[in-house]
């Protein structure tokens, strides 16, 4: 059985097959979830990470996860929120969705993400919540590894958000 799981907490102690990072498109570690992990995961990552010369927003790329309990690290630049008229949609769903794609060819059973572009992005949440569980919940269904994804929300309102969606779209 698949599973969406949405749990409050600090995504680099995810203890599955990879995280997803909310990177930018340098890929060269920023603030916010990306600094924590590359403080968490040491400095290989920010070496792994120059390789790829950046990644355009809404592509994904993938590391090890170095000293991270992950194994791998999916490094995905989400877009940052112009008022919605720039493509931030379907931007943001192509990061959810490269993000799984990588993590299933990879043979990955368990998936860890943050909230994409909530934070200095600036992605309203409530739309940013739907869009990445209607997302998840549709890639899951052809999935041919990932068992269980789950939303790492860091604060009480992110968690509450995407409990909403959870719990509205449940079949
Ligand atoms: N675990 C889980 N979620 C976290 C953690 C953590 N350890 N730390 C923060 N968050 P943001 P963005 C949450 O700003 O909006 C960076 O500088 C945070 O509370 O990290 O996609 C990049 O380099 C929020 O809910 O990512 C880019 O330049 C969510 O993660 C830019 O920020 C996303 O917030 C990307 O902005």
């Amino acid at each position: 059985m698949k599973q969406l799981k949405v749990i409050q907490g600090d995504i680099t102690q995810f203890q599955g097959d990879a995280i997803v990072n909310a990177a930018n498109t340098t890929l060269m570690g920023g603030g916010g979830v990306d600094g924590a992990i590359h403080r968490a995961a040491g400095p290989a990552l920010y070496a792994a990470c120059e390789k790829f010369h950046g990644c355009p927003t809404g592509e994904a790329r993938i590391t090890s996860g170095f000293n991270l309990p992950a194994k791998y690290i999916i490094h995905t630049p989400g877009p940052i929120w112009r008022g919605g008229y720039s493509g931030e949609p379907q931007l943001l769903a192509n990061s959810y969705q490269n993000s799984l794609r990588l993590a299933d060819r990879y043979g990955c059973q368990t998936v860890a993400f943050p909230s994409i572009s909530t934070g200095v992005y600036a992605y309203p949440l409530g739309k940013a919540a739907a869009i990445a569980v209607q997302t998840i919940q549709k890639f899951m269904v052809k999935a041919r590894n990932i068992r269980e994804v789950t939303m790492v929300c860091f604060d009480t309102k992110t968690f509450q958000a995407y409990q909403d969606q959870v719990e509205h779209r449940l079949p």
